[in-house]
């Protein structure tokens, strides 16, 4: 009995060496080696709503530092194999990567993108950006020549309305533009459109036509600076949200009758969607 209890015993101890031994085998040396790491990659996704997905790899390395953009102060850490997520806004921006082993060494790399999380629906550029505008109430609409190409937009063309060009029109005189592909919200439910008038306090209407469902949606936004571009967002009811539309009216000056003059003359350019 005894003599079975002992190969017993030495089965189960060679069993335990012969584990200890696979063990072994997931050699982690490099980390400790004094080699910096190499081969690094970073592989980034960035979804319509400006999520992006960080995926950093390399040799030889225990652990990423993530900076998402040149204003990063505190790096997010990742180890092998693992991914971080960042929301960007729309721009460019430079991703920098240093991977570190355990002994100090470390390499680094980076990676620029462009972050688009916008559609461009009218930019007076192309064809395919360029619409026939119906106008109403006593507005006249022409595409023009950018006379302001400094600053934020320097566009060769833009749209110009002039509200009571005959000297008179209604408070609500306009231009409406159909699309010829509908454009939809996901999740952000904004608009944003370049606009150009000669005094700060003017203000631009922006609303939705031909709902997929409801009714029309709109927005107004008033211009901040004088005698140059500027941008407005129009931050649309939460209801746009999963409804698709054809189309859009736009009025200058709204609310006031206009008589054509210089106050009554609105530039817009670049009317982008963020879903
Ligand atoms: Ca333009």
């Amino acid at each position: 009995m005894k003599n079975i209890k002992t190969i017993i015993s030495a089965f189960l101890l060679l069993s335990v060496l012969a584990s200890c031994k696979k063990v072994s085998n997931d050699d982690v040396s490099f980390l400790t080696s004094g080699v910096a790491p190499s081969d690094l990659r970073l592989d980034v996704s960035v979804n319509p709503a400006g999520v992006a997905t960080i995926t950093p790899s390399g040799t030889g390395v225990a652990s990423f530092d993530v900076y998402f953009d040149a204003a990063t102060q505190v790096p997010e850490v990742v180890l092998p194999g693992g991914n971080v997520s960042h929301t960007y806004l729309e721009g460019d921006y430079t991703i920098r990567l240093i991977a570190k082993n355990l002994t100090g060494g470390q390499t680094t790399l980076t990676k620029n993108i462009s972050v688009v999380t916008s559609t461009m629906l009218v930019d007076f550029e192309t064809p395919a950006t360029t619409y026939g505008a119906g106008t109403f109430g006593g507005s006249v609409f022409a595409q023009i020549s950018n006379p302001s190409t400094g600053g934020i937009n320097a566009s060769a063309n833009c749209g110009q309305i002039i509200k009571g060009l005959s000297g008179w029109s209604e408070t609500w005189a306009g231009i409406t533009i159909n699309v010829t592909n509908r454009f939809s919200f996901a999740s952000l439910g904004r608009m944003k459109m370049k606009v150009y008038s000669n005094h700060v306090g003017g203000v631009w209407l922006f609303k939705l036509e031909n709902p997929s469902s409801g009714g029309t949606v709109e927005k107004s936004m008033t211009t901040t600076v004088a005698n140059a571009w500027e941008e407005l967002t129009f931050d649309m009811d939460p209801s746009v949200i999963g409804r698709s539309f054809g189309g859009f009216s736009i009025f200058n000056e709204f609310g006031t009758n206009g008589d054509g003059s210089a106050n009554f003359v609105g530039l817009f350019d670049d009317i982008k969607v963020y879903p």
